[in-house]
C-alpha cells in the first residue's frame, strides 16, 4: 500500500473576514483600515473595496455548506477585530452582535465536524485605533489592545476554538503596509517597517503568554502564529555567492520574524545590515517572546531564484528571479507576478522549517490564482487545469515530506475556499477552488475542488485499521 498521511491530519480551506466577509457598516461594526484604505483611491487594482466582498457575512450557511460539500475537517477564518469592538481598545465598548455572530458560526462547523481554526489578526486593525494613536507604530497602547481584544476571543469561543493564530503573515502586515505602501495603512518608508513588526511579535508574544497562563489548561487548546515565506533556492545551485545569498534572502524573509519567535533573537545578517533602525527586546521581553508559538504557521506558495546583489534591504540586498540561468521558466505562471508553480521547493521550504525550529508544521495557506481567469466564461473557468497542477504537486510534496523525509506537517489549508477580494488586486486575481459571480454571489465549485476532496480521501489514512486492509 502506498504511504498516507496519518489519519488525524487536518486538511481543509483558508479565508480571512475582510476578504470575504462583506457587511462593512451593519450590526455594529466598526470600519478597518482597510475599509479606509480601499476607499481611497488608486489603491486598489479596479477601483473594487471589501463592502460586499463574498457577502458571507450573510450567506455564512452557503460557505458551511461548501465546506461540507468539498469533504474538509477543518476550516481557517478569521475575526474582524472591529465587529467585536467597533473601535477597537481595551476601554471601548464591545459589540455583542458581532461576538454573536462568530459564535454562531463556529458553533455551527462544529456541528457539522469541521474543526476551527482561527486567525485573531488578518490585517483588519480597526481604524479607531490608527487615528487615536497610530496603530502598530504605538508599542505601548498596541500590545495592550492586542492583548485585551485577543482575551475576549478565548473568552467568548475558547470553549470551541481550540486552534488560535494569533497574527496573520506580519511581514506582509509590516512591509507591505509600512514600507511599499501597497497595503493598509500605505506607509512607505525604511523605518517603520521594523518597528511595525517588533510590535507585532510582542503583541503575539504577550497574547500567548496570557493564552497559556489563564486559558489553556482549562480549554486544552494551542496557540501560534502563522509566517509566509516562498523557498529560496541559489540561482547557480552550486555556487558559493548564490548559497549565502538564498540564506540571507530566508533571513530577512522568515527568519526575521521565526528567530525571535522560535530562538529568541534577531539573525546576525539582519541586524549587521539594518543596523539602529532593528528595535531591540529587553531581558524582559526575549522570555516572553523565545519559544511563544505552539506551533510553526506556514503560509507559502512559491520559490524564486535568487542571485547576490541589488539594493533592496528588505530582501537583503539579493535578487529574486524565475529565469534559471538557461533561460527557462522555473514553473506555470499564475495570475499574480510573484507566483509560480514548483513543488520541489515547497518539500524543500518544509525540510528547512522542520530541521531549523523543530516544531511541527502547520501549513496554513497554498493556493494558485490561476492567469487570465477573470476574463473566461464560466464554463471555462471551472476546468481550472493550472491550479489543479498546482494542487496535485504540492499536495504530493506534503505527503513526501511527511513520509519520506519525516517531517512533522500536521494541516495543509488550501487559499481559497471561494474566490474573494484580492487585496490590492481587488477581484481581478482569483484563489478560489468556488467560482464566484459577483454580480450574483452564485458559487459554483471548481475541478480544483473535487480535485482535493479526491486526493485528500485517497491521501489520509482511515483512523481504525480494518483486517481487510492491506
Ligand atoms: C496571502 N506576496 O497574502 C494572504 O494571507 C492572503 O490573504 C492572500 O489572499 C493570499 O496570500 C494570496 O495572495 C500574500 O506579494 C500577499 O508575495 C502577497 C504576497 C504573498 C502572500
Amino acid at each position: 500500500m502506498a504511504q498516507k498521511l496519518p489519519s488525524d491530519f487536518v486538511w481543509g480551506f483558508a479565508t480571512a473576514s475582510y476578504q470575504i466577509e462583506g457587511s462593512h457598516n451593519v450590526d455594529g461594526r466598526g470600519p478597518s483600515i482597510w475599509d479606509t484604505f480601499s476607499h481611497r483611491k488608486g489603491t486598489i487594482k479596479d477601483g473594487s473595496n471589501g463592502d460586499v466582498a463574498t457577502d458571507s457575512y450573510r450567506l455564512w450557511r452557503e460557505d458551511i455548506a461548501l465546506l461540507k460539500e468539498h469533504g474538509v475537517n477543518a476550516y481557517r477564518f478569521s475575526i474582524s477585530w472591529s465587529r467585536l469592538i467597533p473601535l477597537g481598545g481595551r476601554d471601548d465598548t464591545v459589540n455583542e452582535t458581532g461576538i454573536a455572530f462568530y459564535r454562531q458560526f463556529i458553533e455551527e462547523l462544529v456541528k457539522n465536524s469541521i474543526t476551527p481554526y482561527v486567525t485573531l489578526y488578518h490585517w483588519d486593525l480597526p481604524q479607531g485605533l490608527d487615528d487615536s494613536y497610530g496603530g502598530w507604530l504605538n508599542k505601548e497602547e498596541i500590545i495592550k489592545d492586542y492583548t485585551h481584544y485577543a482575551e475576549l476571543c478565548f473568552t467568548r469561543y475558547g470553549d470551541l476554538v481550540k486552534n488560535w493564530i494569533t497574527f496573520n503573515e506580519p511581514w506582509c502586515v509590516s512591509v507591505l503596509g509600512y514600507a511599499n505602501g501597497v497595503f493598509a495603512p500605505g506607509h512607505k518608508g525604511d523605518k517603520e517597517n521594523w518597528i511595525v513588526a517588533h510590535h507585532v511579535i510582542l503583541s503575539h508574544a504577550y497574547a500567548v503568554r496570557l493564552y497559556r497562563e489563564k486559558f489553556k489548561g482549562p480549554q486544552g487548546g494551542q496557540i501560534g502564529i502563522t509566517l509566509d515565506s516562498q523557498w529560496l533556492e541559489p540561482w547557480i545551485i552550486l555556487r558559493r555567492v548564490c548559497i549565502a545569498a538564498a540564506q540571507r534572502g530566508i533571513d530577512f524573509k522568515l527568519g526575521r520574524f521565526a528567530d525571535p519567535i522560535y530562538k529568541g533573537y534577531y539573525p546576525s545578517a539582519v541586524k549587521a545590515m539594518i543596523g539602529d533602525r532593528l528595535p531591540e527586546f529587553t531581558d524582559e521581553e526575549v522570555k516572553v517572546v523565545k519559544g511563544s508559538s505552539d506551533f510553526f504557521g506556514l503560509n507559502t506558495y512559491t520559490t524564486q531564484l535568487v542571485k547576490e546583489g541589488g539594493e533592496d534591504e528588505i530582501q537583503g540586498k539579493v535578487q529574486y528571479t524565475f529565469v534559471r540561468p538557461d533561460g527557462s521558466q522555473l514553473g506555470t505562471q499564475a495570475q499574480v507576478p510573484w507566483l509560480q508553480t514548483y513543488p520541489p521547493g515547497f518539500r524543500s521550504l518544509l525540510n528547512y522549517v522542520w530541521k531549523t525550529y523543530q516544531m511541527p508544521v502547520y501549513v496554513t495557506e497554498n493556493g494558485f490564482a490561476v492567469k487570465d481567469e477573470n476574463t473566461l466564461p464560466l464554463d471555462e473557468v471551472v476546468h481550472d487545469k493550472d491550479r489543479i497542477e498546482y494542487y496535485d504537486g504540492y499536495a504530493n510534496a506534503v505527503l513526501q515530506a511527511v513520509t519520506e523525509d519525516g517531517v512533522q506537517v500536521k494541516s495543509y489549508f488550501a487559499w481559497s475556499l471561494l474566490d474573494n477580494f484580492e487585496w490590492a488586486d481587488g477581484y481581478e486575481t482569483r484563489f478560489g477552488v468556488t467560482y464566484v459571480d459577483y454580480s450574483t454571489q452564485k458559487r459554483t465549485p471548481k475541478d480544483s475542488a473535487r480535485f482535493l476532496k479526491k486526493w485528500f480521501s485517497e491521501h489520509i489514512a482511515a483512523r481504525f485499521c480494518t483486517e481487510t486492509e492491506s
